[in-house]
């Protein structure tokens, strides 16, 4: 039996286990649910409720996304991830983009929930978390991970590619311009494409979707 992924397919979290999986080379069930209908089997690995969850077997369970990625690329690193990402100013990153970014990013894109400050306010929030950090990092090197892509590139590119998505116009014409070549390359690889594949959502006695596409 494979592991099972519960996932949900825009969801950044989601994503960026798809990515090290994919990357790793694990194949897994995937079952895509919809946040407002969770399934009763997705309760039951979890009762967190979130996505994404691995259920590697019965009763082994990983409900955080990091721990996801780990466990993934802990099975297969051909190309090193793992250890491209191990220094400290890499932890400082996903943190910052799991806290303060992603707090921003929920602001500036549901801004009429948070009028304590304008819409462009949030976003400058934003871009002074994580962006400007970015930038100042790829100006240097193609990918976090330096010269080839880590663990690092795949956990924070989702919540990057949703942050470009708020305004697309906006971000086109940015001036973070080695952070979109890095956003586009990563939105363009064949990794990504693989992993926004379309599925239908999952329901008991559904046919098996493997991910990733193809996979055995
Ligand atoms: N810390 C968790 C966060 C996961 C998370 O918050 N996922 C969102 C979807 S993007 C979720 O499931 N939210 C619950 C809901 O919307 O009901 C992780 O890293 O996996």
């Amino acid at each position: 039996m494979l592991p099972i992924l519960y996932s949900f397919r825009r969801c950044p979290y989601a994503i960026r286990a798809r990515l090290a999986l994919g990357q790793a080379g694990v194949a897994v069930e995937l079952r895509e649910v919809v946040l407002s209908r969770k399934p009763a089997e997705l309760w039951a690995a979890s009762p967190a409720g979130t996505v994404p969850v691995l259920q590697i077997e019965p009763g082994r369970v990983i409900a955080q996304s990091l721990d996801i990625m780990r466990w993934a690329l802990g099975q297969g690193d051909a190309d090193g991830w793992l250890v491209r990402a191990e220094s400290p100013d890499h932890r400082t990153l996903i943190d910052t983009c799991d806290g303060d970014f992603k707090q921003a990013l929920d602001r500036y894109k549901y801004a009429e929930r948070h009028p304590q400050r304008s819409a462009h306010e949030w976003r400058d929030e934003a871009v002074r978390c994580l962006i400007d950090p970015l930038e100042a990092r790829l100006a240097d090197d193609p990918q976090l991970g330096g010269a080839q892509p880590c663990l690092t590139d795949a956990a924070v590119f989702p919540f990057v590619r949703q942050f470009a998505a708020v305004d697309a116009v906006w971000w086109a014409a940015s001036p973070w311009v080695a952070t979109r070549r890095w956003h586009d390359a990563w939105q363009g690889s064949a990794l990504m494409t693989a992993c926004m594949h379309k599925t239908p959502t999952w329901q008991p006695g559904a046919p098996v979707t493997v991910f990733p596409p193809g996979a055995a």
